[in-house]
C-alpha cells in the first residue's frame, strides 16, 4: 500500500517568462510535511500534448488530494478556479509552438467540472493567515484549463482536487514592459502552503 500524499504540480514558465511562480512553489513545497500529508510536487510542461501524460502518470500514484497550479499574470490575487470547461481555445501557442482553437479537452466529455476542493473552507484560511484570495469563475481556455479539466475527469468526485492561479511574482513584475499586479514569491509560497492545509 502506498503512503499517502497530496499531489501539487505547478508549471514550467512560458509566453517569454524566465520563471513561472507555480513552478517555484511547487519546488520549494516539494517534501514539505502540510497537514500531515508529505506534499509531492510534479512539474507540468506547457504542452498540450504533453502536459495530460505527466498528470495522469502523477495521479496514477493515488493522490489524497490534488492542488494545481498556474500563472494568471494580471490577476491581482491568488485565486481558486471554480469550473474548468471543455474547450481549448489558445491565444498563446503552447511551448511546442501549437495553438487550439474550439477543441474539446476530452472529446464526448461532460461540458464542465467543478472544482472539488473546499473553496470557502480554504477562502476562510487564507483570510485568517492574511492572504487576500478569491474565487474566479474562468479558469481560461489555456493548459490550466485543460490540466484541471482532465484531472477532474481521470479522479471522479472521491479526490480532492481543483485550480490554483497565482499572480505574477516580482521577477516578472520587474521583466514586464508595463506597470502590472504582483505578489512577492514568498507570499505566494504561503498562500500555496496555507490552501494545501485547508
Ligand atoms: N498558466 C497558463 C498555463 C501555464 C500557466 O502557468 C494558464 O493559465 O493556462
Amino acid at each position: 500500500m502506498p503512503s499517502p500524499f497530496m499531489l501539487l504540480t505547478g508549471f514550467e514558465p512560458f509566453g517569454g517568462d524566465a520563471v513561472n511562480p507555480s513552478d517555484l512553489a511547487a519546488r520549494a513545497l516539494h517534501d514539505e510535511v502540510v497537514g500531515g500529508l508529505p506534499v509531492r510536487s510534479v512539474l507540468l510542461p506547457v504542452d498540450t500534448a504533453r502536459a495530460p501524460h505527466v498528470l495522469r502518470e502523477a495521479l496514477a500514484d493515488g493522490p489524497s488530494a490534488v492542488l494545481l497550479t498556474g500563472l494568471a499574470a494580471g490577476r491581482p490575487q491568488v485565486a481558486l478556479e471554480r469550473v474548468a470547461l471543455n474547450v481549448l481555445d489558445f491565444r498563446l501557442p503552447d511551448n511546442a509552438g501549437v495553438t487550439k482553437q474550439d477543441e474539446p479537452v476530452v472529446p464526448g466529455g461532460p461540458d464542465a467540472y467543478l472544482s472539488t476542493l473546499p473553496l470557502r473552507a480554504i477562502l476562510a484560511a487564507w483570510r485568517a493567515a492574511g492572504v487576500p484570495g478569491y474565487i474566479s469563475d474562468t479558469a481560461g481556455l489555456y493548459l490550466c484549463n485543460q490540466v484541471m479539466y482532465t484531472a477532474r475527469h481521470a479522479l471522479g468526485e472521491g479526490v480532492p482536487c481543483g485550480f490554483l492561479h497565482l499572480p505574477a511574482n516580482e521577477a516578472i513584475a520587474l521583466s514586464a514592459r508595463a506597470p502590472g499586479p504582483y505578489l512577492p514569491q514568498g507570499e505566494i509560497d504561503r498562500a500555496v502552503r496555507v490552501a494545501l492545509e485547508a
